[in-house]
This record gives C-alpha cells, structure tokens and sequence, in this order.
C-alpha cells in the first residue's frame, strides 16, 4: 500500500531524463521519481553514423597523439536518438527534468553566429540540417587527446609549476584537460579561435543544444579544464590569460551542478512533443554522473569503473590536490564537497587486446586462464601500455612484463600469464594510486562494462582487500545524470539545496559479488613496494 502510495507521489512528479553523450555512444535513460528505470535508447557512433568515419567513436591523427571526435556527428547522433524515441511520445510529454553526462575535457569550439542558430532552430529540420554551419572547429579535441604537452609546461611555468597548478585547479596540467587543449587550438589555428563565440565542454554542448542557447558549464566539469579555482569555483585570472585571449568571454559562467541551465527549446517541444515547461538542469561530466549514481556524497564507499578509460573514485571533504596524480573535482552532488578521481586510459581495450591475442578474442578462455594461474603471478609483474597511459604519466606505448630479476620477460611468458599479468597490474596501480591520493575504500562498488566479470572483480577484491559489489545497471553516468535531474528539480521545487542522499533514492542497491581472500591480499600487500618500484623504472623515474 505504501508501495503504491509512493509510486502515485512518483507519477504525479514525472519522469527525469538522463542523457550520456560518451565516447563511442549517445545514450538515455528514462526513470520515475522513485528512481526505477522505465525507458533505455541508444545511438553507437560508429555502427549508427558510419559516414563520420569513426572508430570507438573518435578519430586519431598519424602519432597516435591527436584524437577527436566530429562534433556534427555528436548533433546527429542526438537527431537519431530522438527519432528513435518518437514512438514514445507520451514518454517524452511526461519529462519533468532532464540532465545529462559528457566524457570529460572534451571541447565544442562554436562560431560567431551559433547562439542565433541555437535558437532559432526549425521544428521541421533535423538538428544536423541546421547546425552543419555551427562550428569553429569541426572536430573537438576529445580526453584520449595526448598532443598538448608543450601547452601544459608552457602554462605551468606561467602558474608556478605542476603543484601550484594542482593547488589552483585540483590536478596538475593534463594534456586532455582543456585548459591546455584550448591553448593548443589558441596558438596553432587563431583564426579559427578568433572566429570562436563560445567554447563548451562536451556536457555544456549537450546541455545547449537542448535549450537551444548556451548552457553554463557547471563546477563539477569544470573541475577537468586546469582553469578554475577548485576552491573559490570562478575561473582563475591567470589561468585564463595564460591560455587564450578573451577566454572568460567564450566559457561563459560557472553554476552549481544541481542548477538549472534552462527550460527546453520549444524545437524539442514541438517536434518530439517535450512540455515546453521542462527543466534543463546543467549537465556534468561522466565521472561525476557516476558518483551522483552511487550517491556517493559522503567519504567511504569507492567506485571502480571499468570502461573504455578505467577510473577511480569516491567523496572527500578536505581534498589534498597533488601534482603527482588523480584529480580533484568539485563534487556535482554537494556543494560544498569534493571528489577524488584517478583515471587510466588503459582500461578496457587493453584488456581486449589482451583477451584477442591470448584467449582467442573469448571471455570465457580469458576467465579460465585468470582461474588456472596463481596470484602474484609466480612473480612475473606487468605494465600493458597499449595507448599513452595518465597515471603515471607514460607517453611511449609497449608491453613490460618483469621477472623476479627484474628483467622484461614479456616475449617468454605464456598466454595464462599475460592474463593474469594485465589483470593484477590493472588494479595494483589502482591500489598504488588511490592511496597516494588519500581515497581510502571502506567498500568498492564496481562499474562500467567490465563489471560483470566476475574473475576480474575477484582479483580486484583480493587486491584491495575488500568487499566488492555491483549495482545492477551498467549504464552509471546516464543513471546518474537522471537521478541529478531529479535532485536539481526538487531543489528548484524547494527553492532551497537539498541534501542529494535526502532528496534522490537510487532504485537499486549495491549486490555483493566477491569478498576477499585474505591469502591472496597479503600476497598483493606483499607486492606492492616492488610495484611501486617497477613503475617508476617503467616510467624511468628510476
Ligand atoms: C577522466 C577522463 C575519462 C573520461 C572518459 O578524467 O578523462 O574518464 O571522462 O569519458
């Protein structure tokens, strides 16, 4: 009965959009006030829009270094998610709020005269028929960008090197982060810059098109750019000066996460029949969506992500930003909190790459070699670098698997072990890392599409030392993007801020899936200064 009575309150309130523009795919996901999914869509770049001539959703330029995405294909890709959803309409007419989730750092360079084409869209138009024109710069520099170091010392000697960065900007200079990829775009194309009215991040962009203006770039995401102060949360003077001209002019303002960014265009109203009076709460980047997803606004639980980029992340309350690794971001779920996050780009398509070569492109082979080798790996340790790796910092590519001498014995190993190799070396940097930079996992929820792998998340928990758990839903950052419409609404109902844990219930509650071994921890615990040690000669700290 109370049941019922809540999903009465549910209905009366609405339903709350998430959208997820990622890497490879455009996704969304539609959820009542209780949290409960009621409507899942997608778009996969590369199979739905072949004509942009992706791969994984991006683009690499010869080195390997530059990588970007067609930000036109990001509009199609929206125009066909919608078409797909228009059988759906009372769905749609039913939105209360919408938010949304962008892979962070990436950036959308529009042209002078693309906030009138924004809004003035024509109902009767595809978004791609009229926003072909829109762009400064037809390809956005994307995170698996590589190509600004020069821009990143540059701007580090003009703010007092990496700490100081650090200390301003919660990391130190990243080449993906877009302070420096806008300082690239400066410096190598400025008539292109010079021609740029507005630069959004891939979230405010999405955010933009669908109120059809531009949207504010909130503290969460802009945490991921090298130029605002993490703590007083306004763009940094110097930072900006030292990147472009009239930088502060093109970013636009910063908001709180939870508020809204507009009302949806009346384009969206019109033609896949939206209520005009829908909610555009501001979008965030995908990590932060993920916390928001777990409801992380309190330290202690930690979230493992393991997608295309493997992340580490959870809440802090007194960050300690560092130069030597992982960011700090501005929490997109409170205020007045943090998060801490430390990526690798390393993630699941190294682990591909693994299983194509040595299990026969099979899951079920890789798992079974995982099972048949013992932890610690009879003391063969790896580093798989199949793309420039973030943390640490590696430029060079190439596969390191070190014997007891400490000697490279990837050409001699087996197949078993490269396995299990690439498994541990994955979650003993992370284990390295999130201790460095203060994240201490009382839990680990594990996430992304990796984390129904069971052999995986065993490794894991025997590495860390803890439980490990999964909530039932892969899709994180579209999930969490909902359930931050749904707190940024009830905020705005309110007129008041509204703890995220008091005003969002997630559905679905973490499902144990393996516990520790602890024979196997203290083997890891054992390996870790060796780990240690063989990254820094990996790194050539050493
Ligand atoms: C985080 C990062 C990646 C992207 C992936 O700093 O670069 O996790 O957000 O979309």
């Amino acid at each position: 009965m109370k049941q019922l009575k809540k999903h009465r309150a549910a209905s009366r309130e609405g339903l709350f959009l998430g959208l997820d523009l990622s890497t490879q795919a455009l996704k969304c996901l539609v959820i009542g006030a209780d949290g409960v999914a009621r409507h899942e869509a997608a778009v996969n770049f590369d199979r739905d829009l072949p004509e942009f001539g992706t791969r994984g959703g991006v683009k690499r330029r010869p080195g390997g270094l530059t990588v970007t995405s067609p930000a036109l294909m990001w509009v199609a890709a929206l125009d066909l998610l919608l078409r797909k959803l228009r059988p759906e309409r009372k769905l749609l007419a039913g939105v209360t709020a919408i938010s949304g989730s962008g892979q962070q750092h990436g950036s959308v360079y529009l042209r002078r005269g693309a906030f009138a084409l924004l809004n003035t869209l024509d109902p009767a138009r595809s978004l791609r028929a009229q926003l072909g024109g829109a762009f400064a710069l037809p390809d956005s520099p994307v995170w698996m960008d590589s190509s600004t170091t020069r821009e990143c010392r540059r701007r580090d000697a003009c703010l007092g090197g990496p700490q100081a960065v650090a200390r301003l900007t919660g990391s130190r200079s990243f080449e993906r982060f877009t302070g420096n990829q806008i300082a690239k775009i400066a410096s190598k194309y400025p008539a292109k810059y010079a021609a740029t009215e507005h630069i959004a991040l891939v979230s405010s962009f999405a955010a933009s098109l669908l109120i059809g203006g531009y949207a504010p770039i909130d503290y969460s995401d802009a945490s991921g750019m090298n130029l605002m102060d993490i703590f007083k949360k306004t763009w940094d003077r110097r930072a900006l000066a030292c990147t472009g001209r009239n930088l502060a002019e093109k970013l636009g303002p910063l908001v709180p996460s939870h508020k809204p960014a507009g009302v949806i265009s009346g384009y969206y109203a019109d033609r896949y029949g939206f209520s005009p009076s829908t909610v555009v709460i501001a979008f965030s980047g995908d990590n932060p969506n993920s916390l928001a997803a777990f409801g992380l606004d309190r330290p202690g639980a930690t979230v493992i992500s393991l997608g295309t980029s493997d992340t580490i992340f959870g809440a802090l309350s007194s960050p300690k930003p560092s130069a030597e690794e992982g960011h700090i971001f501005a929490s997109p779920i409170a205020p007045e909190g943090y998060m801490a996050l430390v990526c690798w780009k390393n993630g699941s398509l190294t682990r591909e790459y693994i299983r194509d070569k040595y299990a026969r492109g099979s899951w079920e082979a890789f798992n079974a070699m995982l099972s048949a080798t013992p932890p610690g790996n009879s003391g063969l340790t790896g580093f798989y670098f199949r793309e420039p790796e973030i943390t640490p910092a590696v430029l060079k590519t190439g596969t390191y698997l070190f014997n007891q001498k400490n000697t490279n014995a990837a050409c001699a190993a087996n197949p078993g072990q490269h396995v299990r190799a690439v498994i541990e070396s994955q979650f003993m940097a992370m284990r390295l890392h999130c201790g460095n930079i203060g994240l201490a996992p009382e839990t680990i929820i594990a996430t992304g599409g990796a984390s129904v792998n069971r052999g995986l998340l065993q490794v894991m928990a025997d590495v860390f030392g803890r439980k490990v758990c999964t909530i039932d839903r892969q899709n994180s950052a579209a999930l969490g993007a909902a359930l931050r419409a749904l707190h940024g609404w009830r905020c705005l109902e309110a007129g008041k801020f509204l703890p995220f844990s008091e005003a969002v219930c997630p559905a679905e509650k973490p499902q144990l899936q393996a516990k520790p071994n602890p024979a196997n921890h203290k083997i890891y615990t054992a390996l870790l200064p060796r780990y240690r040690r063989l990254e820094q000669i990996v790194t050539g700290r050493k």
